[in-house]
């Protein structure tokens, strides 16, 4: 038995004629990452920008038991509702037991695209080293699976909570180069800098698809493109401050771990932002989804 990850029949037609196509996880756009209604108008928004750009959205997810990139409409529906959050090493187990919908991480994408040659994916934030992680040893699978898979990573960063000076200590120790989009910052989700610096930075398209394209030709793992918010979208750092603070003192009263921390801490953030948050991961998500696919387009020629 040879393992088959199934196409849509567009994004099929886009990968047999060499047309550009971007890849999308689906746990952002169901009700672990953005609450109805601003899920599916996130994936409107991402699926246009990507198209708008000249390429092909792939959204990746788990149906049936089968392993997907491209669902048609009313199999859109169920992943918007799902609950179950399929990260890399869930894959197989899901293959295994006929899991009938499963919304995917961006580990569990990178594999979805890498297994059909999908060169470029993008998200909001990928997940990362948590605070706190030298006692609980929380890193997120995103980080191996972008050293691992030949794909370009197109993200605003990591998510807003995390500790964003040891994600980026990792990414090194993973050979992972961390390019900021015209910008010589990593970005943080709802602010357009950390204030730590990328390890390189890059101001066009063309230059960041010879960034990838020398990796993969290079047999070298992914690449990671930190795109910052756009600015009439960025949330007053002190307001993400206080939110990010009311988010974390939520998940100590609760005694939260691993998996349960991040829809609590986004609902807590989105209340202690006046509801702020969610337009702004929207809009970044949209913004994400839009350099994606011009750096797909760059790619069919370098
Ligand atoms: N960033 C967010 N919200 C999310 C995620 C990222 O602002 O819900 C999701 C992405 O799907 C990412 C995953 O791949 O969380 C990482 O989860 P973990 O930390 O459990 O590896
Ligand atoms: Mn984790």
């Amino acid at each position: 038995m040879k393992y088959q990850v199934k196409t849509s029949e567009e994004v099929q037609d886009a990968l047999d004629t060499g047309k550009a196509v971007v890849a999308l996880e689906s746990t952002i756009f169901s009700n672990l990452g953005l609450p109805s209604p601003s899920n599916e108008e996130a994936l409107n928004r991402c699926f246009s920008a990507v198209r708008k750009a000249g390429a092909v959205p792939a959204l990746t997810a788990v149906l049936d038991g089968d392993l997907c990139a491209g669902v048609n409409p009313d199999a859109q529906e169920r992943i918007l509702e799902s609950t179950t959050k399929v990260a890399a090493r869930d894959l197989s187990t899901s293959v295994a037991k006929k899991l009938s919908v499963g919304a995917t991480t961006v580990s569990a994408s990178l594999v979805i695209a890498s297994a059909l040659g999908i060169e470029v994916f993008a998200t909001g934030g990928i997940g990362g080293v948590h605070r706190g992680a030298d006692v609980t040893g929380d890193i997120s699978a995103d980080l191996l699976a972008i050293s691992n898979h030949p794909v370009l990573v197109v993200s605003a960063g990591a998510k807003s909570f995390l500790d964003l000076p040891k994600t980026l200590e990792c990414l090194e120790t993973l050979s992972v180069p961390v390019l900021g989009w015209q910008t010589d910052f990593f970005p943080a989700f709802y602010l357009r800098s950390s204030g730590l610096s990328v390890s390189s930075r890059l101001d066009n398209v063309t230059d960041v698809a010879i960034v990838h394209r020398t990796r993969t030709n290079l047999g070298q793992g992914g690449t990671l493109l930190g795109v910052p918010i756009p600015i009439d979208a960025e949330i007053d750092p002190s307001v993400v401050a206080t939110a990010l603070e009311a988010g974390l003192a939520e998940v100590e009263r609760l005694s939260l771990k691993g998996p349960e921390i991040t829809p609590v801490v986004l609902a807590s953030i989105s209340k202690a932002t006046g509801g702020q948050s969610i337009p702004a991961n929207l809009a970044l998500a949209e913004n994400n989804a839009t350099v994606a696919a011009q750096v797909a387009v760059a790619l069919l020629s370098v």
